[in-house]
């Protein structure tokens, strides 16, 4: 993972250090797609000036998407989308009392004029999959890696039914078997 904002793809923020596993995927999901980011523990309501000023710069430099995750009463992605007109995705983080509903409300409710597009609670990987799509659609080789990757997904599952299917047929034929020999 890059630390700095200059020159890299995604900015990937999160509010604390111990939402930091929930977020690795979507570093992960971005690396592998051949993308750079940027990492970053910045928070709205403890450095809220760090944490615009990193905004400001990595919009300067070119960073295309960020992708913010907090929990509890998760305002950085709202405050990370006052300070850039670039997409951002927001990732609600299960931490405290209330399961994560408390950060999807606060991620995903934003005033008109201010989107913050949201993933499910904990949905990491599916940020760090969407700011990919967002990019490649003004980047035909990352869209044909994006499209590999979803093929990839394609081949896993048909594979799980063919194993699910074979098991079930091979039981149900030797149950059929038993009941014919048995029968008479
Ligand atoms: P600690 O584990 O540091 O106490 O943080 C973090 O994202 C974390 O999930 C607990 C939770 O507080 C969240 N936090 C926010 C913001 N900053 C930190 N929601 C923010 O700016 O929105």
């Amino acid at each position: 993972m890059t630390g700095k904002s200059g020159s890299v793809d995604v900015a990937i923020l999160m509010g604390s250090k111990s939402d930091l596993e929930t977020m690795r995927p979507a570093a992960k999901a971005l690396q592998g797609l051949g993308l750079t980011v940027a990492v970053r523990v910045l928070s709205a309501h403890r450095t809220p000036e760090e944490a615009a000023a990193f905004v400001r710069e990595s919009t300067a430099n070119g960073v295309k998407v960020f992708i913010c995750g907090a929990g509890g009463a998760a305002h950085l992605a709202g405050a990370v989308a006052a300070h850039t007109t670039r997409p951002v995705i927001g990732v609600p983080i299960a931490a405290g009392t209330l399961g994560g509903f408390d950060s999807l409300l606060s991620t995903v409710m934003m005033p008109p004029g201010m989107p913050v597009a949201t993933v499910a609670v904990g949905g990491a990987e599916n940020a760090g999959l969407l700011a990919a799509q967002i990019i490649a659609g003004s980047d035909p080789a990352l869209a044909k890696r994006v499209e590999a990757e979803r093929a990839g997904r394609r081949r896993k599952v048909l594979q799980s039914d063919e194993e699910v299917r074979a098991e079930f047929e091979k039981s149900s034929d030797s149950k059929s078997s038993d009941s014919k020999s048995g029968g008479g």
